[in-house]
C-alpha cells in the first residue's frame, strides 16, 4: 500500500493540499492586496483632473464584489472557485475600464497585469493558465473588439499589454512553482504523504470560523497506534516506517474528500472532519479501528485506539476539541487499546492527566 492525498478535488483544486495552499496565500495577501488597491486608489484618483471620475467606478464595484465574496471563501466548501470569481471580476472590470477610456490607446493596458500576478501563487498550473487565457481575451476584447480600426492604426500598446502578460506570467508560475515544491515539502509528512501539523491549526482556524457562520458540527479524531514502541523494538525501524505508511493510507481510505488528516508525529494522526456530528465521527472512528484490524498494516497484527470529541458553532476551538480528543484517547489506551472512546459518552472521562498534559509538561 502507498499513501494517498485527497483524490476527490475539484478541477481548480485536485487536492486538499491545493485547498490549504490557496487559503494559506489568501490570508497571506491580504495586506499587499489592500495596498495594491490603496495605490490604486490614489493613482486613479490623481488622474481625476484629467480624465474624470469614471476610472474610479470599475475600482468601487470590484471593491463592492471583493466585499462580498471575501465572506464567502470561509463558508464555502469550495472556495477555489469564490477565490477564482474575485479575480476574473477584476479582469473583466478592467477591460470595461479600457474599452471605455481608449480601447487600443487606453492607459488602463497596464493595469491588466495586476489580476495576474496573483495567480500563480494561489492556483495549480491549470488555473494560472486559464487565468491568462480570460486576461488575452478580455484585453483583445476591449482593444481589438470595440475599436477594430484604432487597434489597426496603432496596436502598440494592446501588443505591449499582450507580451507582457504573456512574459509576467509565464515568469511568476516557475519562479512560483519551484517555490511551491519546497513549501510542499515544508507543509506534507515526507513518509506517510500525509499533511504534518505545520498548517493544521492555520487551516482548522478557517474550518471554525465557518462552523461559527453556519452552526455546523466540527468533529476531531486522535488515533494513536498500540505498542507501536514493540513493533520497532522487534521488527526493526523500516517495519516501523510501512507500518506508519499503510497506517496512513487505511486512514485515508475513511476520509471523504475535504476531510483532513494529520501526522502529529510519530505513531499519531489527527483526523479534522467539518459538518461531522459526534455520532458520525465515531462511526468514522469505528470503521478506522476495525479497518486497522482488518488490514494487518506492515503485514503485523498493529491495532489502534482512537479518541473522538465534537463541538459546534462558535463552540469549535482548536484547543478545545483536541483537549477533549487526546482525553478520549487516553481513555482508550487505559481501556485496554484497540477501542474507540468518544469524548461526551463518558462525561467522566477527565481532561487533566491526558496526553497533552503529559507532552506539555
Ligand atoms: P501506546 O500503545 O501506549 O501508544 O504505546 P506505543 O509504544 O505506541 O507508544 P510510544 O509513544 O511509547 O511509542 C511510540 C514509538 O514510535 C516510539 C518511536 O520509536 C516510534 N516512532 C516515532 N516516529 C517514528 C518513525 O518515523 N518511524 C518509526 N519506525 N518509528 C517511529
Ligand atoms: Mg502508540
Ligand atoms: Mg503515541
Amino acid at each position: 500500500m502507498t499513501a494517498v492525498m485527497s483524490t476527490n478535488g475539484t478541477w481548480l483544486c485536485p487536492t486538499e493540499l491545493d485547498r490549504t495552499r490557496l487559503l494559506d496565500m489568501e490570508a497571506r495577501i491580504a495586506r499587499p492586496r489592500a495596498l495594491m488597491y490603496g495605490a490604486l486608489a490614489l493613482g486613479l484618483g490623481s488622474t481625476i483632473p484629467w480624465v474624470g471620475w469614471w476610472p474610479v467606478i470599475p475600482l468601487l464595484l470590484q471593491l463592492a464584489i471583493y466585499a462580498v465574496l471575501r465572506p464567502r471563501i470561509a463558508k464555502s466548501a469550495r472556495p477555489e472557485y469564490v477565490v477564482a470569481a474575485t479575480v476574473v471580476s477584476s479582469q473583466l472590470l478592467l477591460g470595461v475600464a479600457i474599452a471605455l477610456s481608449g480601447g487600443p490607446q487606453s492607459p488602463g493596458i497596464a493595469l491588466t497585469l495586476l489580476p495576474l500576478v496573483t495567480l500563480p501563487a494561489r492556483f495549480s498550473a491549470r488555473g494560472v493558465w486559464t487565468g491568462l487565457a480570460i486576461g488575452v481575451v478580455v484585453l483583445l476584447g476591449s482593444t481589438l473588439a470595440v475599436d477594430p480600426a484604432g487597434f489597426v492604426a496603432d496596436p502598440t500598446y494592446a501588443i505591449a499589454g499582450l507580451c507582457a502578460s504573456i512574459g509576467l506570467t509565464v515568469f511568476a508560475q516557475f519562479l512560483m512553482s519551484s517555490e511551491m515544491r519546497q513549501r510542499s515539502s515544508a507543509i506534507l509528512d515526507p513518509l506517510t504523504g500525509l499533511l504534518n501539523r505545520t498548517s493544521l491549526k492555520a487551516r482548522f482556524a478557517e474550518i471554525a470560523q465557518q462552523a461559527a457562520q453556519t452552526g455546523d458540527s466540527v468533529c476531531m479524531l486522535f488515533c494513536d497506534l498500540d505498542r507501536f514502541k514493540a513493533v520497532n523494538d522487534r521488527y526493526g525501524h523500516e517495519r516501523g516506517d510501512a507500518v506508519l505508511k499503510d497506517a496512513a493510507y487505511l486512514l485515508r481510505k475513511q476520509l471523504r474528500s475535504f476531510e483532513l488528516v494529520y501526522r502529529l508525529g510519530g505513531e499519531e494522526f489527527l483526523l479534522v472532519l467539518p459538518g461531522l456530528t459526534l455520532a458520525e465521527g465515531c462511526d468514522v472512528a469505528k470503521r478506522a479501528r476495525a479497518a486497522f484490524e482488518a488490514a494487518r498494516p506492515g503485514d503485523l497484527p498493529v491495532t489502534a485506539s482512537m479518541g473522538v470529541a465534537a463541538a459546534c458553532g462558535a463552540d469549535v476551538s482548536y484547543d478545545a476539541l483536541f483537549r477533549a480528543a487526546d482525553a478520549a484517547l487516553y481513555e482508550a489506551k487505559r481501556r485496554g487499546r484497540n477501542r474507540v472512546v468518544v469524548y461526551g459518552d463518558d462525561s467522566d472521562i477527565p481532561i487533566a492527566g491526558t496526553q497533552a498534559r503529559r507532552r506539555a509538561a
